[in-house]
């Protein structure tokens, strides 16, 4: 078994950087855990955050997105405390101060208006008992330190739910399966009023060392580790934050709980225009989600005889394409909401109703259902197109990858918009700077962006995003500060447990 703190060659296969400094850090959590609680904690639990490599906002419709987990992690050290009540602290006090709540009713009782730390770990706490089906659940104390910056796009939350999922489980004597996790994770967040897909959940608990993953959700969850293609030199992936706190619990109605129901709206209307609304798989599934309708769709079709499965993506993919240009053309500058009832047959307050509004309200003059159509489908093209690279690889296959990701970041500024000024700058910069290919990651406007990069040429295009854009918008960052919000990264493992 671990240690508590883990041996520097433990660390060395999560953390391929300063793992001198990571051992010091379970070191100074374990001694203040102590100094907190006066005892030593039983064990660690360490979840990490992901970056997204490809394909963008589209978990949530049911494609298969392409992300890895990386170094920056939630830890969470943990202590039964013979109690039911829970006791969590942060190693930032300042920023998060202690709460105590019980495990057996608090826990259940989120309010999604309060942006509140401690939300999270009842989520996590709540996912896992909502999943026993049971009200019983242990207290223990915690403290906390993570180093996924918050509102940045590398999922601080979900890294933050998954560590106290396996704390929880492992303070309560309870087992669960890898997928159970990740989809219990997923599925708790809404609790803070984010409708999310499962990419981050997923990819923080089943990260794996070297590789990326192929995560695919429908009909269910299934995690392909897939590892880049083979390079001289190596592709290596720089993050660079474009310190623009996207602060999702206060923009979701007009930003990324939109995009959702701007999808689901999509995927009803798709449907009826294909004429399978009202086969039973899309009646009486909710949500109703595009990869459905267009499973769906090709249900009663022989259309994949004698083509790989790649083969059988891109065709129907295609076809998708095609199909959301003559169902949404008529709109090309979006519908209000009493056109989308029309298109529906439905009253506004069915439709809200329908798309679960009182929880997750959103506010638009129009919702553009065609251009969001347009990037789901466009997206998994691409997603399922870098897949086969990696796994297939020929000819100039960093050039190839990087243009997918240009394209990808092409189709989430323009059509999808959920962009913004500072990292269609960043990715300017470092394709300037000799990087193959450069997006936005994760929900966007604001947060992180990625760049795949020879690894010969790391310092190169971090030096140019270094003095081009840091230098001159945040004069006054600490070296300290720069290396947290530009770093080199690589796939790392998914969550465990110390001791
Ligand atoms: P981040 O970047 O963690 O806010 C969000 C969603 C994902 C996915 C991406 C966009 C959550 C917890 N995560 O990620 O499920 O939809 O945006 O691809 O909301
Ligand atoms: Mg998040």
């Amino acid at each position: 078994m671990a240690s508590l703190v883990p041996t520097v060659k433990d660390l060395g296969s999560i953390y391929s950087i300063n793992v001198d400094s990571q051992a010091k850090r379970y070191a100074r959590l374990t001694e203040s855990f102590e100094k907190t609680y006066g005892s030593k904690p039983d064990f660690i639990a360490r979840a990490p955050g992901r970056v997204n490599i490809i394909g963008e906002h589209i978990d949530y419709c049911g494609f298969p997105v392409f992300p890895m987990a990386i170094a920056p992690d939630t830890l969470i050290a943990a202590r039964a405390n013979g109690t039911s009540r829970v006791r969590v602290a942060n190693v930032d006090s300042e920023k998060y101060p202690a709460r105590d709540f019980s495990a057996t009713d608090d826990v259940f009782d989120i309010d999604s208006r309060v942006h509140e730390w401690s939300n999270y770990f009842k989520c996590g706490y709540r996912g896992v008992f909502d999943y026993l089906g049971r009200r019983d659940g242990k207290g223990f104390d915690v403290l906390l330190d993570g180093t996924v910056p918050a509102g940045s796009g590398l999922s601080s939350s979900a890294a933050f739910v998954c560590a106290t999922e396996l704390a929880v489980q492992r303070i309560n004597g309870v087992d669960l399966t890898q997928s159970e996790l990740a989809s219990i994770a997923a599925g708790a967040e809404c609790h803070v009023g984010v409708n999310s897909g499962g990419m981050d959940q997923t990819a923080s608990i089943m990260g794996q060392q070297g590789s990326a993953l192929f995560i695919e959700f429908h009909p269910q969850l299934r995690a392909t580790p897939v590892k880049f293609p083979e390079t001289s030199p190596p592709l290596a992936f720089v993050i660079a934050n474009t310190l623009v706190v996207s602060d999702k619990h206060v923009t979701a109605p007009v930003c990324y709980n939109l995009r959702v129901v701007e999808t689901r709206v999509g995927a009803l209307i798709l449907a009826k225009h294909l004429g399978v609304a009202d086969r039973p798989a899309c009646k009486d599934v909710d949500p109703l989600t595009f990869k459905i309708v267009m499973d769906e769709y090709f249900a009663a079709q022989d259309d994949s005889a004698g083509k790989d499965e790649t083969q059988v993506w891109i065709d129907r993919l295609s076809k998708m394409l095609d199909e959301s240009r003559k169902a949404f053309g008529a709109h090309p500058s979006g519908y209000t909401r009493d056109e989308m009832a029309s298109a529906l047959g439905m009253t506004p307050g069915e439709l809200s109703d329908k798309v679960h509004e009182s929880q997750f309200p959103v506010r638009a003059e129009r919702f553009q259902i065609l251009n969001r159509a347009l990037h789901v489908f466009s997206e998994t093209l691409r997603v399922v197109k870098f897949r086969q690279i990696c796994e297939h690889p020929s000819g100039n296959v960093a050039e190839k990858l990087g243009a997918l990701m240009n394209q990808s970041q092409d189709s989430c500024r323009d059509t999808f918009e959920c962009s913004c000024p500072e990292l269609d700058e960043l990715c300017t910069i470092a394709r300037s700077a000799g990087a193959f290919g450069s997006r936005l990651t994760g929900a966007g406007w604001g947060g992180c962006s990625v760049h795949m990069v020879a690894a010969d040429k790391v310092e190169q295009v971090k030096r140019a995003l270094a003095e081009q854009y840091y230098a001159k918008r945040y004069p006054q960052l600490t070296a300290e500060q720069l290396g947290d919000a530009l770093f080199a990264t690589a796939p790392g493992c998914g969550a465990c447990y110390y001791a």
